[in-house]
């Protein structure tokens, strides 16, 4: 069974998976390369520290994108500063590397009193209001159509900012990326639409998610041009952000970028992906991992020292590990928030849910905060 739907696929990459190059390379300094790879070597530190966590108990829930972080890293590199990033179910990691602190994203895992969600996600589902970074919704494809409002509503405005636009494969036969891909296209939306191909719907496969010979089919309809790029060439994710960007921001409107990757965990902490694909499948996307390809080219440039990527590994560990400290001592979230924020006055009837509630927390006591003293 195909899963990656794509079926004659002209894919752009610039990075073979051996880290040769095999296209012209983007314009970027060493510096720049450098912070590519940090980026994605971050996300992965992070997802695993995260599944330690919620493994442990400490957080309630993680959906990881270990083998999707040049798809990731790289496209939102291709953002400017001034740009918005829509997220599908993975992208906290490009928000920290626009600029959401790491303390944030973490009291947001655990849902404390330093979440600027105030606890009324679920955890996991971040947002970041100093990087144009709204919150996630975990309802599929329900970003598109904000997203496109959005982006229109800057061009309407005269707003010079483009808006990612991101979600996954499963994503793709929504309600809200049909009418936001139609919307887009007509009003000529400042926006770029990133699909995310990880291979995977949580147990569906991408290869019966549509009857399409592959993803990037489905812009044509909507009069739009797109790309199939290799999802594990950090490059090539950053480069066709790049373009597309560059042609939605001078007014010729959006385009789709079609990320062929892998998800090579579970859809999310509460997933067994054992029980519906097998080992000869995963195997060959582990030998294509994207860090591995632009670790191999970088050191081959000279930008990145033989073992390197274990100190590195380390920084960004203690990094985290540090911050994990710190919001597990964090106050819980206050209660009040439950009822904060809708109304001018809380109504009478919420006033009356509230007071109940802590009469049962009178009663029965809170869960004990953590001491962030166990082993990472
Ligand atoms: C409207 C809606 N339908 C179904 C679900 C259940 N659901 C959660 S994630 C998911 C699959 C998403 O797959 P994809 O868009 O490929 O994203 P990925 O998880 O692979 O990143 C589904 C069906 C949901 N959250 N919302
Ligand atoms: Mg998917």
């Amino acid at each position: 069974m195909s899963v990656t739907a794509v079926a004659d696929p002209e894919i752009f990459r610039i990075l073979a998976p051996s880290g040769e190059v095999v296209d012209d390379l983007p314009e970027l300094s060493v510096d720049e390369l450098r912070d590519l790879y940090i980026g994605m070597l971050r996300v992965r530190c992070l997802d695993g520290r995260m599944l330690n966590l919620q493994r442990a108990g400490r957080v309630g829930f993680v959906g990881t994108a270990i083998g999707q972080e040049a798809s990731m890293i790289g496209s939102a590199a291709g953002l400017r500063e001034q740009d918005w990033l829509w997220s599908g179910l993975r992208e906290g990691g490009a928000a920290v590397m626009r600029g959401l602190p790491l303390g944030e994203y973490i009291a947001q895992m655990y849902c404390n009193a330093n979440d600027t969600a105030k606890g009324r996600q679920m955890c996991n589902h971040f947002q970041h209001k100093g990087t144009n970074y709204p919150s996630w919704s975990s309802v599929i494809g329900t970003q598109v159509p904000h997203g496109v409002g959005a982006a229109f509503a800057a061009k309407q405005r005269g707003i010079d900012e483009v808006h990612g636009i991101y979600f996954g494969d499963g994503a793709s036969s929504s309600n809200g990326f049909h009418s936001g891909m139609n919307f887009a296209a007509v009003w000529k939306a400042p926006c770029v639409f990133v699909l995310v191909n990880n291979g995977w719907a949580i147990s569906v496969p991408s290869g019966q998610q549509t009857a399409a010979a592959n993803f990037s089919a489905k812009a044509k309809a909507y009069g739009m041009p797109a790309v199939e790029v290799d999802g594990n060439d950090v490059l090539a994710c950053y480069e066709s952000m790049r373009l597309a960007r560059e042609r939605a921001q001078s007014g010729d409107g959006p385009g789709l970028i079609v990320l062929n990757t892998y998800r090579m965990g579970g859809h999310s902490s509460s997933d067994d992906p054992t029980k519906y694909r097998s080992e000869e499948e995963v195997a060959p996307w582990a030998a294509r991992d994207p860090l591995e390809r632009f670790e191999s080219f970088l050191v081959a440039q000279g930008h990145l020292a033989e073992g390197e990527t274990s100190k590195l590994t380390d920084t960004l560990n203690n990094e985290i590990d540090a911050a994990i400290h710190e919001q597990e001592v964090a106050d819980p979230m206050s209660w009040r928030t439950l009822v904060e924020d809708v109304y001018a006055e809380v109504p009478k009837h919420l006033r009356n849910q509230y007071n109940e509630f802590l009469r049962i927390e009178e009663r029965h006591g809170s869960a004990r905060p953590g001491d962030g003293a166990f082993p990472l």
